[in-house]
């Protein structure tokens, strides 16, 4: 039985290519393993961050993951800080991890450079997130392309935690898509697709209005050559929306093509925003029920419960291993 876990950070909205990467996909491995899904709130504290907005930001990715289709009955939807746990291993694999892997973190790198508050956590972030895998003898861990590198390092503290201290920790498996794992800018496909561009044009947000969708997806950049064809080294941008298309509607991407043969991209981008606001409509209904609703709370109080007794478990034989006294 796969045992399944991920997180998303509460950083306020969520973009289609947080979607299409990764929380899509969280739907579906319902069927296949024990599923955990957190809400990272401590990795969103290294960048600094108003308590209130916090708050709201962590409820709102709550009430979407509901909305995207994860049942509380099968999976365990939890807030990280709720689960003590987590910094405590955290602060393990840190002391387990060195200086010299973390500073090779693109992640960190990018989220560094130019920055005039850099804080210890940006560094030491994906210590935490092994402590988020690993407590849960996690085998599987969907995620978009970018956290490849962070899995990396997981994998290679788990390994070196096992050696050192005894068989302790499972080895995770990174479950990156082929197609969609990597969706990228509307304005530029060299960037990722991010909630943390400025340019709001840049990206889809979940619950972007679909007059806003449409305005967005008619302002995306394309080529000059006027054909829709998947070519991702010549045609990135058609690429891209190619990609968005086939995620959001189903259809293969040679159906998309051969569908739009002859046509120009104006045709394709029509319809291309009518197929993401109908993957949208339903999930903005859902939110708007899941975040008024009164049982919001018990699902996440009844999550970090169950998640606990998991973690506990697990972190008693990390102790004893480590030699860390317990009475
Ligand atoms: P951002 O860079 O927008 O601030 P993030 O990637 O740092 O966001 P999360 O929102 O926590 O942080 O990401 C949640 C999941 O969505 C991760 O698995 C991440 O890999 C995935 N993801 C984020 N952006 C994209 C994208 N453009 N394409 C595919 N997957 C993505
Ligand atoms: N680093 C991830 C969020 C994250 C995560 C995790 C993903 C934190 N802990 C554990 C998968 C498993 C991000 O920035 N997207």
């Amino acid at each position: 039985m796969k045992q399944i876990f991920s997180g998303v950070q509460p950083s306020g909205s969520f973009t289609l290519g947080n979607y299409i990467g990764a929380m899509k996909r969280f739907v579906d491995l319902q069927d296949e393993g024990n599923c955990l899904y957190c809400i990272v709130n401590l990795h969103s504290l290294t960048v600094p961050k108003d308590p209130e907005l916090l708050r709201q930001y962590t409820m709102e990715l709550a009430a979407m993951y509901l909305s995207i289709g994860i049942n509380p009955e099968k999976s365990i939807l939890f807030i990280q800080s709720q689960v003590p746990q987590h910094a405590e291993l955290g602060w393990l694999m840190q002391c387990t991890g060195y200086i010299g892997e973390l500073e090779r973190m693109t992640q960190y790198k990018e989220k560094s450079t130019g920055k005039d508050i850099v804080t210890g956590g940006l560094l030491t972030y994906p210590a935490l997130m092994a402590a988020d895998i690993l407590l849960y003898n996690t085998t599987h861990v969907p995620v978009g392309e970018d956290q490849k590198q962070h899995l990396e390092f997981t994998r290679d503290m788990a390994d070196r935690f096992n050696k050192k201290y005894g068989e302790t920790f499972v080895i995770p498996e990174p479950m990156i898509q082929q197609f969609g794992g990597r969706i990228m800018s509307l304005d530029d496909p060299a960037k990722k697709m991010s909630k943390s561009n400025p340019n709001a044009g840049s990206y889809i947000a979940l619950l972007d209005e679909p007059k806003e969708v449409e305005k967005k997806i008619k302002r995306a950049v394309t080529d000059s050559e006027g054909i829709i064809r998947y070519d991702k080294d010549s045609k990135p941008a058609v690429s891209n929306l190619l990609t968005i298309y086939s995620a959001c509607s189903g259809e293969s991407i040679e159906t998309l093509e051969k569908r739009y043969e002859g046509r120009g991209y104006g045709d394709f981008k029509k319809d291309l925003a009518e197929v993401v606001i109908n993957t949208l409509t339903p999930i903005q209904e859902g939110f708007t029920k899941w975040i008024s609703s009164p049982d919001l709370i018990d699902i996440l109080k009844d999550g970090a419960v169950r998640a606990e007794a998991i973690a506990e478990k697990k972190m008693a034989t990390v102790r004893k291993n480590m030699g860390l006294v317990t009475f």
